[in-house]
């Protein structure tokens, strides 16, 4: 994978999204130039079935025409149905080693939290890693308590080369202190689907990582 696809990291689900249509803040998303995009159908009153491999066909057809790679949230079964670019993983779903038995060389992203979860996670070749949540969040019910940037840092000089992508409650008045911790990009949820105006956010987002 390229590391600059991390730069604005767009992660939805229908629940993410309030009085607009889910497809149409990922067409809007991508249309604005968000850089990667994964599929995160978790929570109440989330779709199931033959609803959920739709939506989730429909969100890849789109990010195919935009040509940003589609990363699924937890599942493997479907990531390999779809023939999505990867995978992301917590720590709560199945072992990185059995995931990347399953996915061959698809890309693989784990979110870590600390320095025994990221030499695992690189052991068994993770592409990337995620990291948070920095800041509070609202849309995880089972975030960890924030952690602010510091180890962030501590892993970025640890592996200069390791690609990062920093994640919870990131905002853009906040955005810049990740950028200055060594993540090569962020992840949003609620920043991205909250807006009022999303080409705004995504520029504004992306100038932080590619202004210097
Ligand atoms: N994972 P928002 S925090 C999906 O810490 C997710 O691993 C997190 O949403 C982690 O941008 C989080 O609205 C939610 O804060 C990110």
């Amino acid at each position: 994978m390229k590391r600059n696809d991390l730069q604005l990291y767009f992660i939805m689900g229908t629940g993410n999204v309030l009085n607009k249509k889910p497809i149409t803040v990922l067409e809007k998303a991508l249309q604005s130039g968000i850089t990667m995009f994964q599929f995160r159908e978790k929570g109440p009153n989330t779709l199931t079935g033959q609803a959920y491999e739709n939506f989730a066909r429909e969100c890849q057809k789109l990010c195919q025409q935009y040509n940003v790679p589609f990363i699924v949230n937890d599942d493997v079964e479907l990531a390999v149905k779809l023939g999505a670019e990867g995978v992301h993983i917590g720590q709560e779903d199945l072992p990185v080693s059995m995931v990347r038995e399953k996915i061959g060389n698809m890309i693989l992203g784990v979110s870590v939290h600390s320095q025994t979860e990221l030499q695992t996670a690189l052991q068994y070749g993770a592409d990337y890693v995620g990291i948070g949540p920095i800041f509070s969040t609202t849309s995880k019910n089972d975030a960890k308590p924030p952690s602010g940037t510091e180890f962030l840092q501590q892993v970025r000089i640890q592996y200069p080369e390791l690609p990062i992508v920093a994640i919870g409650g990131i905002n853009c008045l906040n955005a810049h202190t990740v950028c200055k911790a060594g993540a090569d990009g962020i992840a949003v949820i609620s920043a991205i689907c909250e807006s009022e105006d999303i080409s705004n956010t995504v520029s504004t987002f992306k100038s932080l990582f590619t202004d210097s």
